[in-house]
């Protein structure tokens, strides 16, 4: 009999997840940690016993779209996969948005919330997807002070019960591109009673599914660029469950993500609402772009950890050189170089969620509301980056097996590639952040939270932070800079690595104390060695040279 390989297992991903366990721990009051705990726990089992072998089961399945019945009638029905069906009752049942806005938890409502999306999002096949685009949305009304829209869809968007809970879409992409959303071409007349009616292509419509939708249209007669754009709210389907004006011209063909529905959508006078007044829609539809940025850091890094975990896993059961991988010596350089960059992501990403919760409830001065603003899509560019790089080195951990289809590794690698491309690429990102950091207020902001997170690192920091200043320093300098715009990825790279360095270290520090755990000081030692300066060495002219690569 020839030898035969046993395949990794997942075991419950909450269990054998020391660093959200040990953050929690310090990051939520007693009681509050030991209710999470609970959920949590659960949350993770159903993970690791249904939604896990599910995911094998299904790797082939994809959502359908028929335009025609068979008489060729117009239906556009979306089949969506098995798996996908039973997502309503996972998110009521734990309340994956709803926690978010858990008055009870207060503070620590986003905290809480966040654990449990990036224990599951690895596990849903992107149904997180339109539960990010269902939070923004709630957010956004929240923040539009619109009674009638909020009285209308947010108890269905924060429902605990999957027979009410609606998910929103989020319509912003055209086909003059995702980044410059100024150029938006959809225009909305106005009608009767004071509904409007939409006119245009939507060209990466997320899944095309939900109950609702927040779309950018330009109102009949105002000016071009962003400020022209308003914020409309549709309700897609009329209670036959049809189409209102709206046609699916046909699903996208993606690299991954591939259960999720993704569409282009013509709208041909459907229905909508103005959410606000009829312009400033970019300034209204940010609270979305900002909750869905840190779902996306959390799906990141909760992606991440699975590699990882399987990887471990694997390296138990796998003998080479007459023992396991498990107690290879260049195995575990490469798994602790791994470990700790996925570490420093998620205390960073977690340290925002806090942040958010805290500014929710109006319990954020202005100084930490502006380093929120910019953490957002600093956390959300810099897990995406670690991620997509983690995950390739994972692939690789696991030989001529992560290349092969059927061990369902392949597909981590072509999922997470989203990451650092929806929501804002790396660099539009980066450019957005740079835009933050041009206002005086924010340094002093980041320097002081620097030097706070270091007094609380106490001696465990003691050694970083010389380094820690001086790249602060020089991506202080180079933002203020005429290259700054050149610049703008490394200096968010790097603000973002400065941060998460600093927040382990803080971490590590209590843990030492509390747990008597040495790991996340091992951890941040090892992230410093990796180096938290990510500015570019090429001046722009030599840059533009090579880029080019034309002659002077
Ligand atoms: C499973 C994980 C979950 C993930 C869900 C994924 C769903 C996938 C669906 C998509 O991918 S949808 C497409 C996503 N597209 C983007 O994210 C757009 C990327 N581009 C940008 O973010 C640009 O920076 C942006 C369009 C916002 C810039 O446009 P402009 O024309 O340069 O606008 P500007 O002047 O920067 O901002 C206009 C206003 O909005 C300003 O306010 P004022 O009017 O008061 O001056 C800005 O301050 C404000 N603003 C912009 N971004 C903001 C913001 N305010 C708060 N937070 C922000 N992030």
């Amino acid at each position: 009999m020839t030898f035969t390989q046993t395949a990794p297992q997942l075991a419950n991903p909450y269990l054998t997840d020391r660093v959200l366990q040990s953050a929690m721990r310090r990051m939520l009051p007693h009681a509050l940690f030991e209710h999470f705990h609970e959920q949590a726990n659960e949350l993770g089992q159903a993970v690791a016993d249904e939604l896990y072998p599910r995911q094998l089961r299904e790797r082939l399945l994809e959502p359908v779209h028929t335009p025609f019945d068979a008489w060729g009638q117009r239906v556009d029905e979306i089949e969506l996969t098995p798996m996908w069906q039973t997502m309503p009752a996972l998110t009521a049942r734990y309340g994956l948005v709803w926690h978010g806005y858990d008055g009870a938890k207060g503070v620590h409502a986003r905290l809480f919330q966040f654990g449990l999306v990036y224990l599951c999002t690895a596990g849903n096949e992107f149904w997180s997807c339109p539960l990010a685009m269902t939070d923004g949305a709630a957010r956004a009304l929240i923040e539009s002070g619109n009674e009638r829209l909020l009285r209308r869809a947010l108890p269905h968007l924060t429902s605990r019960d999957a027979a009410t809970l609606w998910t929103s879409g989020q319509w912003m992409t055209e086909t003059s591109g995702g980044s410059d959303v100024g150029g938006t071409e959809t225009r909305a007349v106005p009608g009767e009673n004071g509904q409007w009616r939409a006119f245009g292509r939507k060209w990466f419509t997320s899944a095309a599914t939900s109950e609702v939708a927040l779309l950018l249209a330009r109102p009949e007669g105002n000016p071009p660029g962003t400020a022209g754009l308003a914020l409309y709210y549709c309700e897609p389907r009329d209670a036959a469950g049809r189409l209102r004006h709206i046609v699916v011209d046909r699903l996208k063909d993606k690299l991954g993500s591939r259960k999720l529905p993704t569409a282009e959508l013509q709208l041909e006078g459907a229905p909508v609402e103005l959410v606000g007044e009829p312009r400033h829609g970019v300034r209204m539809i940010a609270p979305v772009l900002n909750q869905t940025r840190l779902w996306n850091a959390f799906a990141a890094l909760s992606y991440f950890r699975r590699g990882l975990q399987l990887l471990r896993d694997y390296a138990r059961r796998r003998q080479v050189f007459g023992k396991p991988l498990a107690l290879q010596p260049l195995h575990h350089q490469t798994l602790a170089g791994l470990q700790a960059e996925f570490e420093a992501g998620l205390h960073l990403a977690l340290h925002v969620a806090e942040l958010m919760g805290k500014n929710e409830l109006g319990a954020l001065d202005e100084r930490h509301r502006l380093l929120l603003r910019l953490l957002i899509p600093i956390a959300k560019l810099l897990t995406a980056r670690q991620a997509v790089a983690g995950i390739s080195e994972v692939i690789e951990g696991f030989g001529g097996a992560g290349y092969i289809e059927d061990t369902g590794l392949p597909a981590l690698l072509r999922d997470v590639q989203v990451f650092s491309i929806w929501e804002g690429t790396t660099d539009v990102l980066s450019l957005d952040a740079l835009k933050v950091l041009r206002a005086d207020s924010v340094w002093s902001a980041v320097h002081a939270s620097m030097v706070s997170l270091l007094g609380q690192a106490g001696g465990e920091g003691e050694g970083d932070s010389a380094a820690l200043r001086q790249t602060l320093e020089r991506a202080h300098a180079a933002c203020d800079s005429a290259a700054g715009e050149a610049q703008a990825r490394g200096i968010a790279l790097s603000i973002g690595r400065c941060f998460a360095l600093a927040l382990l270290l803080r971490h590590a520090a209590w843990s030492l104390r509390a747990e008597g755990d040495r790991r996340p000081l091992l951890a941040a030692r090892r992230f410093a060695a990796h180096g938290i300066d990510r500015m570019q060495a090429e001046d722009p002219t030599a840059a533009r040279l090579l880029a080019t690569d034309e002659l002077e």
